[in-house]
Order: structure tokens, then C-alpha cells, then sequence
């Protein structure tokens, strides 16, 4: 079929770096530069570079599996649908709607997401639906809507980041998670502006930044709170801001003046001095950012803790301002739009909340069913997993690899096993899927077209670029058949186009408003940034009703009037709640779930290399990824190491109350000597979540990835 280059995006991150696929005469394809991305401009990481390895038939599945006793053997396509479809059917029969779960991923497109979220309340009639975007980016979510009424990981496009006075980031390692973006953080200092850091590890990141403060793990609320009674000791704050853009200050303020600065180098290991030098820093120039990821999210206050330092902003008049705010750097490849259309327990379509009475009225009518028809709200994802063979007997994954990647892993991989029933749609014969009792070969990133929204809430359409291997068949059309066999026909298009067009409706009027974006558009404009409501017609009918899936997009729409042009920043006249003010929390540091004591004496924190991406599934296949990370380590300071006895390279033990992992001693002093440090990626006796804890967060329901307790003990 096609033979000329066709521009779309990587499958991989948040950044979406765009790029350009072309097959090859003898097969394969090709992945080259495409500049025309503002931004990554061409530039690609070793993961983008590759990831058209993964393509290829002799790496991935070809056949739907089903299992025969302890194997999972090749059978067709009508098989593989029937034994799902009359599983979920005898479970649902036997033990009620809310015994089928659905599990998602935030990698899966808008057009993906929807349709599965879609599926589960139509078909399925379940509230038991969630996906793993829970234990990426839910508390930076929770605390955004708090504070500014909505949502978005960056208000403003990575663009503005030169041109800002100066940046802290929290927790980020982007120097590895999304290498091409660095390129705005060095511009940054090239202007002049500065950066700050915040990362228990000396991360190839710190060492870009001007000022590195090394806190322990899971303090990071503490630490805000600190900087923001430093601003108010030191007559720092932005009263005229606060008065006319905020509400809360007194509360929020009162709680930070109770953490002195003794006190908060206590907690945190980070001197007077520097919480000093950060403040200066952080308030000295116009405009200035802060920046979380997974670092002071991934914790059970991890809410709390971004909500601190959205105060810090909001005290400072850092946010809402041109060149100014808090954003959350989102990570997976659709992290965004993933959590903007229905596959979240508590959200239907347009980032709609399922408990409002008139956004299921919304949603139902664009479904074509009764509102009370909708199930309300299920569990998080990992209270999911948890009831598991308990009163949730069957399940349908699409898009995640939880063995790998779920907190206290080998629990939920027991969870997993004592399922009625499993079925996976994977790529790859992922270490999920082989638990499976049917699994589906699904079509990947560069056979199909959809669309994802990037961690600057710009909205882009990846195109279909080579034909998928014989065998595979799209994610949509394994919702439609299934649909079908459930005894729902109408509803589920396999063509994503189609489904986007409904997702357009059924978002417009919500928070996150796709009404007014097109295929079309995207294609012209690089993508579009939402909110984009489709202005109403001259005709009068409302915005996102009936125009057709691809209502004309390149300057008008069909009935003629002017498009919307998209948000590239929010919040510069006003924030989104009722008011239009931002709300200040008011918080104070508490511990984490699990301190060390004298069983467990040190904390593990984990995280991600660049080499490999998540659970591995996709990258540990590639074989120039696996050459430079081909392992799990554990990181350890050179001093701690010298205590146990251990050498570089030597296998050593981590023990948590969860489990025991083993992987071999990497020493460094970039890691405080309290702290150890394990990538995620692998499985095995090395998987780093064998270990972890999942205390959850009270708001967002994050587990707490980034602290547990552990000992180390050298074999
Ligand atoms: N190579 C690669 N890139 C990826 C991914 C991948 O798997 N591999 N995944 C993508 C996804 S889904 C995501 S969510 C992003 C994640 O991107 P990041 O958030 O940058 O990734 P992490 O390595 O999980 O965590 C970042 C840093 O947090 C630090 N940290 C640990 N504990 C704490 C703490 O208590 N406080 C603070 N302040 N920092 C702490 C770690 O030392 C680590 O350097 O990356 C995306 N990009
Ligand atoms: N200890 C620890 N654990 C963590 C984290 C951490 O920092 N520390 N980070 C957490 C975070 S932020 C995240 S995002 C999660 C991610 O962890 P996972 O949810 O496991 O994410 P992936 O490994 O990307 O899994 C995606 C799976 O879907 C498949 N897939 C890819 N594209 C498609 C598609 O279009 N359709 C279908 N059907 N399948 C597809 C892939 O092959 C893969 O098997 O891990 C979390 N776990
Ligand atoms: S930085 Fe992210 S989007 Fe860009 S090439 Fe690497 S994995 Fe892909
Ligand atoms: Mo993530």
C-alpha cells in the first residue's frame, strides 16, 4: 500500500515527539526526522528511534491465544471473541454487571479510550473501570482541579519555557523520561533564566540546574511549605494577586507559617541556606514556573503535596500570568486525553463527572440511553486489582501490563490469577497476557489513525502510516465485535474518525471541549489545543450536534462560522472554578505511609531509565534498548555500600514488608545515602514493585511508588 513518508507521532511518551514513517521496498519501515514539530523539531530518543522495531511481526503477536489448560494456544478470531464475550456473559448472568471489570491505559488513543469507557457503561453496564493512568498523573489531576477548577498537565505550551525567569522541578527526570525537552530548559538558562531541581537523586537533570536540592523522599510537601513561609517572612508574597485572583490565603497561609525553616530542613535533609537560595531564585525574576512529575505525585499526600506548591505559585502571583504557572508533566504517550474521556471510574467523556446529574444527561442522550441507566462510580485502579476474584470475577485489559507495573505487584498477580476469567488486547505477549485465558493481537501506533493530547494539552492526530501484519485487528474493532456479541449493535464504528466525531459531542459543553477539532484541522495546524468548542451555528443548533464527524475545519465550519482557534494558555483572565478566582488549600506535612525503622532502615524510591519505557513490554523487545539497560539495579551510596559490604555489581536483596527483589548493587553518590533507588521495567525477581507500597492518597487514590521501607541485605 503506501510507499511516500506519512507524518505522525511517536507511540511512546507524553512529549509525542513528531516523526516520519516510511516503509522500506523489502519490508520494515523507516523512522525519520520531521522538523516540522515544534516540539521535539526532529530531535528523537533512542525509544522513538526505535520503536518501528516493534512492528515487526517477529517481535509481537499474530494470532489471538486462548487458553488450554496451563497454554495459551493460536485459535481464530471468532473463537477468541465468542469465548470472551461468553465469559463476560455467564459472569455478568451469575454475579451481577459490577463482577466484570475494565481495565485501561493511558497509552490508548482518545478514539480508544472513549470507546472503552463507552463499552463498560453501555454494554457492560459496570462502574468497575479504571485504568492506569491512576498511578501516573491523579494527584497533579486532583490538585489542579482544586485549585484552578480544571485540569490541563501544562496551561501554557513547553514553548514559553525560555522565556520564563526561572523553572523548579519537582521530581521530573526528563533529562531521561523525555529527553528532547531539555532543549527548553537549556534555552532557558541560555536566557539567562534559571532552574531548580528537586530530586532525592543527582539525576542527569540536576546536574543542568543551578540549584539541586536533594530532599528526602516524601517530603516534598514539607519543603513547599517551607519555601512558602520564607516568602511570607520575607515580604515576598504577591498581595495584589492574592486578593483579586485567589481566595483561601489566611488558612492556607497560617498553615505554612507553622514550618519554620529548622523545622523543614529537619524533615526534609535540605539546609536554611538553600530553601533560602531557592526562594530568591524562585521570586527574584517576573515570571517564574513550577513543574511536578512523578516524584512528589506518586505518594499517598501526593494531592496535598502538589497543592503546597500550586500555593507557592498562587502567594507569588506565579500563575494565571503570562510566562507563569504550575504545570504537571504528564507521561504517557495519551496520559491527557486518556483521562479526558470516560475510561477514569469517576469521569465520563469531555472530562465530565459521572456523579453530575446534568453531564449524565449529556453523555446519555449523545449514547442514546436513559441517564439512570448509567452506573456511577467505581473503584481506582488499584482498589480494582485488589478485588480481583473477590467480587470482580472477570476482566478485560486493554493497554496496561499491572504485573509489571501495579504496586505490590506479586499480590496483584495473585489477584490476577484467581480471576473467572481474563482478557487481555496487547501488542505483545506481555506478562499480563500470559495470565490470560483469551488474549487479543491488536493493531499498533503506525497501522491505525487517532488521535492522542500531548502533555501541553494540544490535541494531535497520528496517522496510519504502513499496513498491519495479517492476523491483527484494531482495538475498536475488538469493542465493536464484542458489542455485538453483548447484544448492542449500534454504537461502536471501527473507524476512529467516526468515533471521534461522537467523542466531539459528547465532549462538548465539558471541561475539556473537543467539539470544535477536526481530523481535518489537526492535520492542517500541527494539532489544536483544547478547550475548542465549536462555535454555535448560524443556524442556531448547538455547538457539536450534527455537523457530521469532519465538519469542515480549514477556517470555518460547514454552516459557516469562524472555528475556534484552540487554548494554547488557560487561566490568563480568569481560573476555571465558579468564581473565576484559584483556591489555596491549606495543608501540613505529614509522614509518609511507611517510615524506616530498625527492621526496615532505608527508603526505596523507583522510577524509570531511558532506555526502557514502563513495564518493558514494548522496549525490552528492541535489542539496542536492552544493550544499554538490559537490567534491573539497585542504586546505592557509596557510603551505604561500604556499611553492608556490598561492591559494584554485586547482587543484593531488597526486602520490603511486601516482598523481597533482587538486582545487582549500582554505586553512586548521586543517591542520598538514606534512600535506594530501583527502575520499574523489568519482572522477575528484580520487578522493583514486589516491593512497593500501595497506601493510597485520599483524593486521588494514588499508591505510593515513590517511598516504602526496605532493608538491603548483600547475597
Ligand atoms: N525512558 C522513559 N521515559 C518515560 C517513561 C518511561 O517509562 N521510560 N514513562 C513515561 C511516563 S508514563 C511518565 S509518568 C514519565 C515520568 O517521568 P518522571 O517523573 O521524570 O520519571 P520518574 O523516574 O518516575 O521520577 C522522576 C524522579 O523523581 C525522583 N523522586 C523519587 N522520589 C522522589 C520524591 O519523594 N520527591 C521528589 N521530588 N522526587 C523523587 C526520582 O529520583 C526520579 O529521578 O516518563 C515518561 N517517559
Ligand atoms: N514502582 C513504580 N511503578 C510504577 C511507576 C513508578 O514510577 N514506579 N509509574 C507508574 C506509571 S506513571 C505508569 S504510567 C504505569 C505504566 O505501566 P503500564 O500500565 O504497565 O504501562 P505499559 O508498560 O506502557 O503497558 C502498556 C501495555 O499495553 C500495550 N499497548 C501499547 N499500546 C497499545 C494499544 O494501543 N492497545 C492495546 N490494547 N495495548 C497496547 C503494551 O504492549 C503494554 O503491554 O506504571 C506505574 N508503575
Ligand atoms: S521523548 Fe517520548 S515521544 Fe519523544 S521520541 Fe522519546 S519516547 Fe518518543
Ligand atoms: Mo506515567
Amino acid at each position: 500500500m503506501e510507499t511516500t513518508s506519512t507524518p505522525t507521532h511517536c507511540p511512546y511518551c507524553a512529549l509525542q515527539c513528531g516523526m516520519n514513517i516510511t516503509p522500506l521496498p523489502r519490508g520494515g519501515v523507516e523512522v525519520t526526522e520531521r522538523p516540522d514539530f515544534p516540539v521535539n523539531r526532529g530531535a528523537l530518543c533512542g525509544k522513538g528511534r526505535t520503536a518501528a522495531q516493534v512492528l515487526s511481526p517477529a517481535l509481537r503477536l499474530t494470532a489471538p491465544l486462548v487458553r488450554e489448560g496451563d497454554r495459551l494456544v493460536p485459535a481464530s478470531w471468532e473463537e477468541a471473541l465468542d469465548r470472551i464475550a461468553g465469559a463476560l456473559s455467564a459472569v455478568r448472568a451469575c454475579h451481577g454487571a459490577d463482577a466484570v471489570g475494565v481495565f485501561g491505559g493511558g497509552g490508548l488513543t482518545n478514539e480508544k479510550a472513549y470507546a472503552l469507557g463507552k463499552f463498560a457503561r453501555v454494554v457492560l453496564g459496570t462502574s468497575q473501570i479504571d485504568y492506569n493512568g491512576r498511578f501516573c498523573m491523579s494527584s497533579a489531576a486532583a490538585a489542579g482541579t482544586r485549585a484552578f477548577g480544571l485540569d490541563r498537565g501544562l496551561p501554557f505550551p513547553l514553548a514559553d519555557i525560555p522565556r520564563t525567569g526561572c523553572v523548579i522541578l519537582v521530581g521530573s527526570n526528563l533529562a531521561e523520561t523525555m529527553p528532547p525537552s531539555l532543549r527548553f530548559f537549556s534555552e532557558l538558562r541560555e536566557n539567562g533564566g534559571t532552574l531548580i531541581v528537586v530530586d532525592p537523586r543527582r539525576t542527569r537533570t540536576a546536574e543542568q540546574a543551578d540549584l539541586h536540592l536533594a530532599p528526602r523522599p516524601g517530603t516534598d510537601l514539607a519543603l513547599a511549605l517551607g519555601l512558602l513561609h520564607l516568602v511570607v517572612a520575607e515580604g515576598r508574597t504577591d498581595e495584589e494577586f492574592i486578593r483579586e485572583r485567589t481566595a483561601g490565603w489566611e488558612e492556607a497561609r497560617a498553615a505554612a507559617m507553622a514550618h519554620w525553616p529548622e523545622y523543614v530542613e529537619r524533615i526534609t535533609g535540605v539546609s536554611v541556606p538553600e530553601l533560602r537560595e531557592a526562594v530568591r531564585m524562585f521570586c527574584a525574576p517576573e515570571s517564574a514556573m513550577v513543574l511536578t512529575a512523578r516524584g512528589p505525585e506518586q505518594q499517598s499526600k501526593g494531592t496535598d503535596t502538589v497543592g503546597a506548591w500550586i500555593n507557592l505559585c498562587l502567594a507569588t502571583g506565579r500563575a494565571g500570568r503570562p510566562l507563569s504557572g504550575y504545570g504537571c508533566l504528564t507521561g504517557q504517550g495519551n496520559g491527557q486525553g486518556g483521562r479526558e474521556h470516560g475510561q477514569k471510574a469517576d469521569q465520563l467523556p469531555g472530562y465530565r463527572k459521572l456523579d453530575d446529574p446534568a453531564a449524565r444527561r449529556h453523555v446519555a442522550e449523545v449514547w442514546g440511553v436513559d441517564p439512570d441507566a448509567l452506573p456511577g462510580p467505581g473503584r481506582s485502579a488499584y482498589e480494582l486489582l485488589d478485588a480481583l476474584g473477590t467480587d470482580v470475577r472477570a476482566l478485560l485489559l486493554m493497554g496496561s501490563n499491572p504485573v509489571v507495573s501495579a504496586p505490590r505487584a506479586a499480590h496483584v498477580e495473585q489477584r490476577l490469577r484467581s480471576l473467572d476469567f481474563l482478557a487481555v488486547a496487547d501488542v505483545v505477549l506481555s506478562e499480563t497476557a500470559e495470565l490470560a485465558d483469551v488474549v487479543l493481537p491488536v493493531t499498533q501506533w503506525a497501522e491505525e489513525t487517532g488521535t492522542t493530547t500531548s502533555l501541553e494539552g494540544r490535541v494531535l492526530l497520528r496517522r496510519r502510516a504502513v499496513a498491519a501484519p495479517p492476523g491483527v485487528r484494531s482495538d475498536l474493532h475488538v469493542l465493536h465485535e464484542l458489542a455485538a456479541r453483548l447484544g448492542v449493535e449500534k454504537g461502536f464504528p471501527t473507524d476512529p474518525e467516526e468515533v471521534f466525531g461522537e467523542l466531539r459531542r459528547a465532549s462538548a459543553g465539558g471541561p475539556a471541549d473537543y467539539s470544535g477539532i477536526t481530523y481535518r484541522r489537526l492535520a492542517e495546524e500541527n494539532g489544536v489545543f483544547w478547550p475548542c468548542p465549536e462555535p454555535p451555528a448560524a443556524d442556531g443548533s448547538p455547538a457539536g450536534t450534527d455537523r457530521g464527524p469532519s465538519a469542515d475545519g480549514g477556517g470555518a465550519t460547514a454552516s459557516g462560522t469562524a472555528v475556534h482557534p484552540g487554548t494554547p494558555r488557560l487561566f490568563l483572565d480568569r481560573f476555571a472554578t465558579e468564581d473565576g478566582r484559584a483556591r489555596f488549600v491549606a495543608v501540613a506535612h505529614r509522614a509518609a505511609a511507611e517510615e524506616p525503622d530498625a527492621e526496615y532502615p532505608l527508603l526505596l524510591t523507583t522510577g524509570r531509565v531511558v532506555a526502557q519505557y514502563q513495564s518493558g513490554a514494548q522496549t525490552r523487545r528492541v535489542a539496542e534498548l536492552n544493550a544499554a539497560a538490559p537490567g534491573p539495579f539497585v542504586e546505592l551510596h557509596p557510603r551505604l555500600a561500604a556499611r553492608l559490604g556490598a561492591a559494584e555489581g554485586d547482587p543484593v536483596a531488597v526486602v520490603s514488608r511486601r516482598g523481597r527483589a533482587v538486582a545487582p548493587a549500582r554505586i553512586t553518590a548521586a543517591i542520598r545515602p538514606d534512600t535506594v533507588f530501583m527502575p520499574f521495567h523489568w519482572p522477575g525477581e528484580g520487578r522493583a514493585n514486589t516491593l512497593t507500597n500501595p497506601a493510597l492518597d485520599p483524593v486521588s487514590r494514588m499508591p505510593e511508588f515513590k517511598t516504602c521501607a526496605v532493608r538491603v541485605e548483600v547475597l
